[in-house]
């Protein structure tokens, strides 16, 4: 019986601890999704929106997948009135502000598809953040005419 108790309280501090450990830099992702491909492109993208429940400031490092050859962090920059992509080094995710990942901004770029992306189809992403580790997210390819965001989102950020 004494027994019992003990080991029921230590498995219950082992969970506590992991919940306190997972705190300071916790990253909840939602919605991750990709626009499905025509049959012979080359790229693909991911969005997603980040969002920060920690105290910290989390920074998106990398991402990898099987999907294809390279993965990369990218935005979109204005230069001379053509929006051209550009690799950024992370994403930052600061606490209070959702960090969206969304066409035509920040996206994580699949260079080098293996295979098409196919609307209703699910692929994996492995996220890797400084504060949070990495984490793994199943990434929902939609179809070509899927809105750049849920009504409501567009004028964020
Ligand atoms: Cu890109």
């Amino acid at each position: 019986m004494k027994k019992t108790v003990w080991l029921l309280l230590s498995a219950l501090c082992i969970s506590c601890a992991s919940v306190l450990a997972a705190e300071p830099g916790a990253i909840q992702i939602e919605e991750p999704w990709a626009r499905e491909s025509p049959p012979a492109a080359a790229n693909g993208a991911a969005y997603m929106t980040l969002v920060n429940t920690g105290r910290e400031t989390d920074r998106l490092l990398s991402a990898s997948g099987e999907v294809a050859e390279t993965v990369e962090l990218h935005t979109h920059l204005m230069e001379n009135n053509v929006m051209k992509m550009r690799k950024v080094e992370a994403i930052e995710v600061a606490h209070g502000e959702p960090t969206a990942l969304r066409p035509g901004g920040l996206h994580i770029m699949l260079i080098g598809l293996k295979k098409p992306l196919v609307a209703g189809q699910t692929f994996p992403l492995t996220l890797r953040f400084e504060k949070a580790g990495a984490t793994s997210v199943q990434v929902t390819v939609r179809g070509k005419d899927a809105a750049a965001m849920p009504a409501g989102h567009a004028h964020h950020q």
